[in-house]
């Protein structure tokens, strides 16, 4: 479904200022997500939903696609692991409604956006975490298989030859070019995927999922699966979703400032403009080479994205099902 000339038009034609008019092209955002290899993530959501699933169900199942592919080093399965060669991963779901559901620390399960999912729907609780989040979802049935294929494997044994641990911005697309493990979507640190969705009556709903920074510490948790971090959805005003060093997210609650900033009447450009820019004057020096970007969607379908370096591109899906992959706006240049 994806107009692939369209994609790489978007990416070739697009300059660092456009994204703002180019949604505006393309028409009103019927799905968003997060970078490139968020196009086929979108392709299936925007199927779902033509097949009359939910907007939950349409962020699941799109969010579902990374999370499969064994070529993507930094969700789901064949994720990169912790410094202790586990594969743990994070994924919340939500809709304006107030559903959520999340899970963190989420062992040999490859799809955690559908545990969330069941987190959501089964329990009374809205996080479940480590050993309790993987004994559940063996309860309800999810699969278990060894997530660690032999290339992230690899790619731990390499690391832990120097064990330096060094997010590389933009790891995450395929047009990141020098690195050994390049894969479309691949990463020697960090991968995620957020996507945001609305219908025609403006309801929405988001999910969020990875395996989070390769070779971190056992145990550490992400922005991606802690609502108002990593994603965000009220009713009315619209979502928000974060990828990068999560920890920097994490800090200022960075999905919920953007959605408090379109509530309060921002555009969603102008909203993720304000939160990158609100980390950069909080953290200085420290996010010098750190990527962190924000990507937005109102009811009205509207879009934003800011970043903090170049690099960050995110699909961009219209009621027509055209994907048009576009560069997000940076506030350094390098
Ligand atoms: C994390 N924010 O665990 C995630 C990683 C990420 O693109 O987004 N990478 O910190």
């Amino acid at each position: 479904m994806t107009d692939r000339r369209s994609v790489m038009t978007g990416l070739a034609a697009l300059g660092a200022a456009a994204p703002a008019a180019a949604a505006a092209r393309a028409g009103a955002a019927l799905i968003v997500s997060t970078w490139d290899f968020g196009a086929a993530a979108n392709d299936v959501a925007f199927a779902t939903m033509k097949a009359g699933g939910t907007l939950l169900d349409a962020v699941e199942a799109g969010a579902k696609v990374p999370e499969a592919d064994p070529n993507n080093h930094s969700v789901g399965y064949s994720g990169y692991p912790d410094r202790d060669g586990h594969v743990t991963l994070d994924a919340v779901i939500m809709d304006d409604a107030g559903a959520v559901g999340a899970v963190a620390a989420l062992e040999n399960t490859t799809h955690a956006i559908s545990v969330a999912r069941r987190v959501m729907e089964k329990t009374p609780h809205t996080l479940l975490v480590g050993e309790g989040a993987t004994r559940f979802a063996r309860d309800q049935g999810f699969p278990q298989e060894n997530l660690l294929t032999p290339e992230a494997e690899q790619a731990w044994r390499d690391w832990l030859k120097t064990a330096r641990y060094q997010p590389v911005a933009n790891s995450e697309t395929g047009t990141y070019g020098t690195q050994r493990h390049v894969t479309p979507g691949g990463a020697l640190d960090h991968d995620t995927i957020g996507l945001l969705a609305r219908d025609m009556g403006g309801r929405m709903a988001g999910a969020c999922t990875t395996s989070g920074m390769a070779f971190k510490m056992r145990g550490r948790v992400g922005d991606s699966p802690q609502v108002g971090a990593g994603l965000y959805v009220e009713r009315g005003v619209g979502g928000a979703t974060s990828t990068g060093v999560g920890e920097e997210v994490t800090r200022v609650s960075g999905s919920a400032r953007v959605v408090a900033s379109l509530r309060a009447g921002l555009s969603p450009q102008r909203a993720c403009e304000e939160v990158v820019r609100h980390i950069a004057r909080l953290r200085g020096d420290a996010i010098k080479g750190v990527q962190v970007g924000f990507l937005a969607l109102d009811p009205r379908g509207n879009v934003g994205a800011f970043c903090l370096l170049p690099g960050f591109t995110y699909a961009v899906t219209d009621a027509a099902g055209r994907t048009v992959v576009h560069k997000a706006p940076s506030l350094f240049a390098a």
